[in-house]
């Protein structure tokens, strides 16, 4: 059975707002989705019921908050197929990518060791990785080539035995591309490396289990699945949890503290240092549930529907260009455009009076607009209370654009 998107709508209470006298139409939701009731109320209940900081006090509400923050991490675990000691709570995917960069990557490597990642990445699976280049690691970039997949002829030349950290995203926020996982995965661990992926577009739009994708790191965004912002969280295998150093050094993170030395408390608490985002936590174990209920395969197969839609009404608009890979059945529900003659920046703003809410720039992914020889795009991105009539909405605000710009676009 099909999403029912124009019921789920219902749940938002943020889509029933009007813009400029017109429907709400949110095609942001790379950068961040909407919240439905549930989760917005359960934090609220937290606020009213539960308040209390966790791992610490003996009496009974802090009990209560502590249950309810390992309860979380174990629903949250558990959705993308990890044990609840593998997960650790962050802020998103970019503080889990720079834990995995410092605690493992800084701590573990040695001067000339080099870490492969791609030309897709968001800049957050890139800049940490420069910023060890001071301390002899080398990094390396897997090439996009064809639509805007990377090359997997590439990636067998790129890999070496000194490739010690191989990391790319699953599916990539400019050009919808949903990488072979645990294809690149098979490779990387065949030559010894071990694999880290950028779940950020991935775990909220399709079913995910780190165990079948063979990826020894998985980071993932709360906000972009339903979830509050400033949750998000970093799977890693145990054994890697275990000889990973801590990330920051502080309360809760240790097990004896002397003025001299200290020593660590087991992970995941190793890497959980001060008061954590509690509250977080179980709005987005809220948004999980939410998401389950729903059932991950129909959120995919929707967005597939959407895509195809989208792709075709799109393409048939004289003067737009759509980039990235035709086949639904290897994007996900991010479609990055441009009109011919209207600066993006331009046209999501005329896109805004009609009421169409869309994302212009470079996506924070610079080398991949650099690839595609453009300054910045458009993008429009889907999720599960967006449908048909969003897309016609788009498509006729486009011809606002035609009308505004003239014969130009
Ligand atoms: N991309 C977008 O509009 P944070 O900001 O930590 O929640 O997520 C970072 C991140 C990492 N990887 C990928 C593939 C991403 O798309 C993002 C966030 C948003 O495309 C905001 S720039």
């Amino acid at each position: 059975m099909s999403l029912d998107a124009e019921r789920l709508r219902e749940d938002f209470p943020i889509l029933r707002r009007t813009f400029h006298g017109k429907r709400f139409v949110y095609l942001d939701n790379a950068a961040t989705t909407q919240k439905p009731s549930c989760v917005i109320d359960r934090l609220s209940e937290f606020y009213r019921l539960y308040n209390s900081n966790v791992h610490r006090g003996a009496y009974t509400l802090a009990e209560e908050a502590t249950d309810l923050y390992e309860k979380s991490r174990a629903n949250i675990s558990a959705f993308i197929g990890g044990k609840p000691e593998e997960l650790i709570f962050v802020r998103g995917a970019t503080e889990a990518i720079n834990m995995v960069a410092y605690s493992y990557a800084l701590a573990r490597l040695e001067k000339g060791d080099t870490i492969l990642s791609t030309e897709m990445e968001h800049h957050s699976n890139i800049v940490p990785w420069q910023l060890l280049q001071p301390h002899g690691l080398r990094l390396d970039f897997v090439k996009l080539s064809g639509k805007g997949e990377l090359s997997l002829e590439d990636f067998k030349e790129k890999i070496t035995r000194r490739t010690k950290l191989v990391t790319f995203t699953h599916a990539s926020n400019v050009l919808g591309t949903i990488n072979p996982a645990s294809e690149f995965a098979k490779i990387a661990h065949d030559n010894g490396s071990k694999v880290l992926v950028d779940g950020a577009q991935s775990v909220p739009h399709m079913p995910v289990d780190v165990r079948e994708l063979g990826a020894d790191f998985y980071a993932f965004s709360g906000h972009k699945m339903l979830g509050p912002m400033g949750i998000g969280g970093l799977y890693a295998k145990s054994d890697l949890l275990e000889e990973m150093a801590p990330f920051q050094g502080g309360g809760e993170m240790i097990k004896e503290v002397g003025l001299d030395a200290s020593t660590w408390a087991e992970p995941p608490q190793k890497f959980e240092a001060g008061t954590p985002n509690v509250a977080g936590s179980v709005g987005l174990s809220e948004a999980v549930d939410y998401l389950r209920r729903l059932d991950m395969s129909r959120v995919r197969e929707h967005e597939k529907r959407l895509s195809a839609y989208a792709l075709q009404e799109l393409e048939s608009q004289e003067g737009v260009r759509v980039f990235g890979p035709g086949d639904p059945e290897r994007r996900g529900g991010v479609i990055s455009f441009e009109v011919k003659g209207v600066h993006p920046h331009d046209l999501a703003t005329i896109l805004d009076r009609e009421g169409v809410a869309i994302r212009s720039g470079h996506h924070c992914a610079q080398p991949v607009a650099d690839w595609l020889g453009v300054s910045a795009t458009a993008r429009a991105s889907f999720y599960i209370y967006n449908d048909h009539t969003d897309i016609d909405s788009l498509i006729s605000a486009l011809g606002m654009v035609r009308k505004i710009f003239g014969r130009r676009a």
